[in-house]
């Protein structure tokens, strides 16, 4: 039996289930991206917010799938029900989640997406399309060819409608690991509309706001195993149940258009600025997960934990947090970086969460930036564990078959007509290069590069 609506009353006892939502007319949030991650943190963050204060104003999300219709196929017939299963070595913990409504496809519901975010219910459009969902140039600019199948027409076209309408702007709201996520999107959009309608970019500007946010919320990719196993604690069939770590937070800067959740009610941090921890999140965690990926798999491990376990990639995912990227954040005292570290460590040992290194290995030429590069160009010491990290992504980008990555094509290309490290790195860190930044390297860090690609590229060869 599927959950749903209607067969709420089978739930195993142990599931969490949160008293009926309010019969008042909700406010909707529009969603791009309704992945798991969306469903672990803004979707649980909405139903917490109406369990705390159930006096208040009802919120519903109406999602927006981006690349087909499996995450609407899975939500729809459960009337947008699912639950959310915590893991933590042995210990298990199972909620149900409410706050979603329904689920629109992009390219087969567009009318209907560009009607829910138009219409006066609506005061937030929020993402997680994930990096490369922005649509962007290696410079930053919008490449417009690919934003045509992205959100943007869509949203344009709903901003030309409210302001026809004399409504209210819409909050953006970006959910995604970028640095200034709010800022990029804001840049992002206004150079859409710039292009296409100079009036309604000023309109934009005079109306709506993009706060920028960090999320943190381990959430590995649901596999079919795991729904099998839900299926056994829950007693019912959930095809969008997500599993999670215990630990989730949001910071969030406080410059809404318009009314928005009482997140704070379920844990969020509302802030005035979002960059320090944002930063820190992006330098600290991601890059240590993105390290863990990419030599995770040149040592031939597949997940995070098993990856930790590896005594000599443990000992360079601690030295790039508190040796390279911890002295690069100004955190203004507001973030003990000696003990987020710790936490961190403790987090990735979860291996109850299985997180995949291949999930996590997936678009780095999206990801490497901000994790990466930052670090680099403003550290004022060599920092041989991310230079470490380099290397074992250009010996992935080099050997992995397919390459999950936006520019899969032309990393390859770049690859094969630079042999060597010197030129390989010149042709995609150098000016004009996809991965192009402020980090110049050094001759000692194309040494540092070198020799970690020939040990990995060893160590490789000995595990075959
Ligand atoms: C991960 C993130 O897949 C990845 O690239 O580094 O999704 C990470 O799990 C989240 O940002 C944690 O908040």
């Amino acid at each position: 039996m599927r959950l749903s609506p209607d067969t709420i009353g089978a739930l195993a006892d142990t599931v969490a289930v949160p008293h009926p939502p309010s019969a008042q007319p909700k406010r909707t949030i529009v969603h791009f991206g309704l992945g798991a991650f969306a469903r672990a943190h803004l979707a649980s963050y909405t139903d917490g917010a109406e369990k705390a204060a159930p006096d208040r104003p009802g919120w519903s999300i109406t999602g927006v799938s981006m690349r087909s219709a499996d995450v609407a196929d899975r939500l729809n017939p459960q009337g947008g029900l699912f639950t959310v299963t915590e893991r933590s070595g042995p210990e298990r913990s199972i909620g149900l989640v409410r706050s979603i409504g329904k689920v629109l496809v992009r390219g087969r519901d567009d009318a209907g997406i560009v009607d829910a975010l138009a219409s006066s219910d609506c005061a937030i459009a929020s993402f997680t399309v994930t990096e490369k969902g922005y649509c962007r140039t290696p410079s930053g600019l919008l490449d417009f060819e690919q934003a045509r199948a992205g959100f943007y027409p869509l949203l344009a076209e709903a901003l030309d409608r409210r302001r026809q309408a004399q409504q209210p702007g819409l909050t953006l709201l970006s959910c995604d690991n970028l640095t200034g996520n709010g800022r990029i999107l804001s840049a992002l959009v206004e150079e859409w509309l710039q292009a296409h309608d100079a009036d309604l970019a000023q309109w934009f500007a005079e109306h709506c706001t993009a706060p920028s946010t960090m999320v943190d919320r381990i959430v590995p990719a649901s596999s079919p195993s795991d729904l099998d196993m839900a299926e056994c604690a829950l007693g019912l069939r959930d095809e969008a149940a997500v599993f999670t770590e215990p630990f989730s937070q949001w910071v969030i800067e406080d410059s809404f258009a318009g009314p928005r959740p009482c997140w704070e009610e379920a844990g969020a941090q509302f802030v005035t600025d979002v960059a320090p921890y944002e930063l820190a999140k992006l330098r600290m965690l991601n890059g240590a997960h993105s390290l863990l990926a990419y030599v995770g798999l040149a040592r031939a491990h597949a997940h995070v934990h098993e990856a930790m376990a590896d005594p000599s990639l443990r000992a360079l995912v601690e030295r790039l947090m508190r040796e390279e990227a911890a002295p690069t954040l100004v955190t203004g005292g507001q973030l003990d970086t000696v003990a987020y570290a710790g936490k961190l460590m403790a987090r990735f040992d979860n291996a109850a969460l299985e997180h995949r290194l291949l999930q996590i290995a997936m678009d780095g030429s999206e990801k490497i930036p901000q994790r990466w590069l930052g670090t680099l160009a403003s550290s004022r010491q060599p920092c041989p564990a991310i230079l470490t990290g380099i290397a074992a992504w250009l010996l992935h980008v080099e050997t992995a078959r397919p390459l999950d990555d936006p520019q899969a094509d032309l990393l390859r290309r770049l690859c094969c007509v630079a042999a060597d490290t010197p030129d390989r790195v010149d042709a995609i860190f150098g000016p004009g290069g996809p991965l192009a930044s402020n980090w110049r390297p050094t001759p000692g860090d194309i040494r540092t590069i070198g020799d970690a690609f020939e040990e990995l590229q060893r160590e490789g060869d000995h595990e075959t």
